[in-house]
């Protein structure tokens, strides 16, 4: 058996890699240029989609959040190890190494083709992958050619006498290198112009829309809504701060001229509309918290925003909602589905298709053009962003994304209250010992906040102002008593309706987290 030099067999590595690089950097550039997603987005969100078992309740936590670069991190470490796979059998088994190169531009080109999270057509997405084939498949098959010319061969010339002189000819250095060079480079124009060209129509759309008056403004805020406790969360969540959860790797790009909304399914007429018609019609403007079932008991996926959008009790007038329909089946550009009931989209409780979020136009993380918000509902089951599509139809008739991952179909928001303050395990002074935070009990409204303080009685905690039933309301609490050392605060609200939160943890599968949140901390 010929054995390879180092040099060789890391030439071969180094190839494998490169080769990656360019296939990886000439996808992202055609994926620019075509409007479709890059390679490692598109297999991200097959990922997401395949998630299994416990991962799936994994993932619509953490996924929506602020490990989506951890994905995409994931992505790129399989194709790193699948790299040095190639590189590693690349000189025994040439043909072996390029199918592994060839195999993970099938995956990737399967995986665009799949892909429904950018506009482009199944065919048009797919074509980033198939460059990712041919440009990573084409360079290595190149460089191996360089490196097996004269590697391997146990080279009995008598010009190389020195086994110093064997590893500098045992293989075609000269063509190596000019092929390595060329992938590099190409690499290199691929990375910077995905840069260049990574346009994003929809950011541009939204730059250019200008926020309408409302026919129906939102009441002032009223004075007091704020807890006085410091570090209490704001009563109106800025739009940088309001937690993001969806099942969304890049962003959908949809921008505002192209958007069209069908309403459709059990109706008298249907309805095919675009943001200019949606703007036409009588605006409101409501102050919404939304909140995710996937929150945990004192968790961070609640947020309170002024929205600005059409009832969608009015579009579904329009449309003509048929006898027997009891929901509406959303559907985002992405062919992300969500379930509504009926009743929660036209009784009093104004459900809207919002263009605006805190006086500007929807950011595109949250459903830039148009998204849903439905108060009293947790998202998975009312607040479709990038939302395209309205199915009136009847729940026994059709499932949605998370239904069909086991989680209810209808999931109503539980009563729930959090303490913001003090932070877990933190140290607070004696003379100024406080807390606070929010409660929520959307469409039913908090009637009462209690906190536990150790093992006394349960003490009635100071509300502020109350804002409407659909916001959530703040709360606070001096202790004038504070003693040092190590200490426990409880909490527990009751919502109007008399109910009040139960101490048992429930996880959030299949329709929300109950029970009571408890911070240790530390009296100084
Ligand atoms: N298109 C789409 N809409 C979606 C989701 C999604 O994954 N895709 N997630 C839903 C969930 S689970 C929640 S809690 C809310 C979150 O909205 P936000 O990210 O604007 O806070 O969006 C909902 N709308
Ligand atoms: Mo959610």
């Amino acid at each position: 058996m010929t054995t390879y030099s180092r040099t060789t067999r890391l030439s071969a590595v180094g190839a494998a890699l490169l080769a990656a690089a360019a296939g990886l950097a000439v996808s992202a550039l055609g994926a620019a240029l075509l409007g479709a997603p890059s390679p490692v987005v598109a297999v991200g969100n097959r990922a997401i989609d395949l998630a299994p078992g416990p991962l799936k309740d994994y993932a619509v936590r953490t996924f929506g959040e602020n490990d989506k670069p951890i994905l995409v991190g994931s992505v790129l470490v399989v194709l790193v190890l699948l790299a040095v796979v190639a590189g590693l059998v690349a000189l025994r088994r040439r043909t072996l190494a390029l199918v592994i190169t060839g195999l993970i531009g099938v995956v990737a080109l399967v995986a665009g083709f799949t892909d429904r999270s950018s506009q482009a057509s199944p065919v048009l997405a797919a074509l980033p992958g198939l460059l990712a084939l041919a440009v990573s498949v084409g360079s290595f098959a190149w460089m191996l050619a360089a490196l097996a010319k004269r590697a391997g061969r146990s080279i009995p010339s008598p010009l190389a006498p020195h086994p110093g002189d064997d590893l500098r000819s045992d293989f075609d250095r000269r063509n190596f290198l000019v092929a390595a060079l060329a992938t590099g480079a190409v690499a290199g124009v691929g990375g910077i112009g995905s840069r260049v060209f990574a346009s994003n129509a929809a950011a541009a759309s939204r730059a250019d829309i200008s926020v309408p008056t409302p026919t129906s403004p939102a009441p002032a805020v009223p004075a007091g809504v704020q807890s006085p406790v410091a570090g209490v969360s704001p009563y109106l969540t800025s739009n940088a701060d309001f937690y993001r959860v969806d099942i969304n790797l890049a962003v959908p790009n949809v921008p505002a001229d192209t958007w069209r909304l069908r309403i459709h399914g059990l109706v008298d007429n249907e309805i095919e509309l675009g943001f200019s018609d949606l703007l036409a019609m009588p605006l409101v403007e409501r102050r919404i918290t939304l909140t995710c079932v996937s929150n945990e008991v004192g968790g961070p996926y609640v947020g309170n925003a002024t929205w600005i959008g059409v009832r969608i009790a009015d579009l579904l007038a329009q449309a003509g909602v048929q006898q027997g329909a009891d929901a509406v089946k959303s559907t985002s550009v992405d062919d992300f589905t969500i379930g509504t009931p009926i009743e929660a989209l036209t009784d009093d409780r104004d459900a809207i298709l919002a263009i605006a979020m805190n006086g500007e136009p929807l950011p595109l993380e949250h459903g830039f053009p148009v998204r849903m918000v439905v108060p009293g509902l947790y998202g998975f089951v009312s607040a479709t962003k990038w939302v395209v599509d309205l199915e009136v139809t009847r729940f026994e008739d059709f499932t949605a994304y998370w239904t069909d991952r086991d989680w209810s179909a209808e999931a109503p928001i539980k009563t729930h209250s959090r303490i913001d303050v003090p932070g877990s395990f933190e140290t607070v002074k004696a003379s100024s010992a406080a807390f606070g935070g929010v409660a929520w009990a959307q469409t039913t409204g908090i009637a009462k906040v209690q906190v536990l303080i150790d093992d006394g009685d349960w003490q009635e905690a100071e509300l502020a102002a109350e804002d409407s039933l659909v916001t959530w309301r703040q709360w606070s609490y001096r202790w004038t008593q504070a003693t040092p050392g190590p200490h426990k605060v409880t909490i527990r609200a009751t919502d109007k309706s008399g109910y009040t939160q139960t101490s048992g943890r429930v996880p959030p599968r299949p329709d929300g987290a109950t029970g009571w949140q408890s911070v240790d901390f530390t009296v100084a």
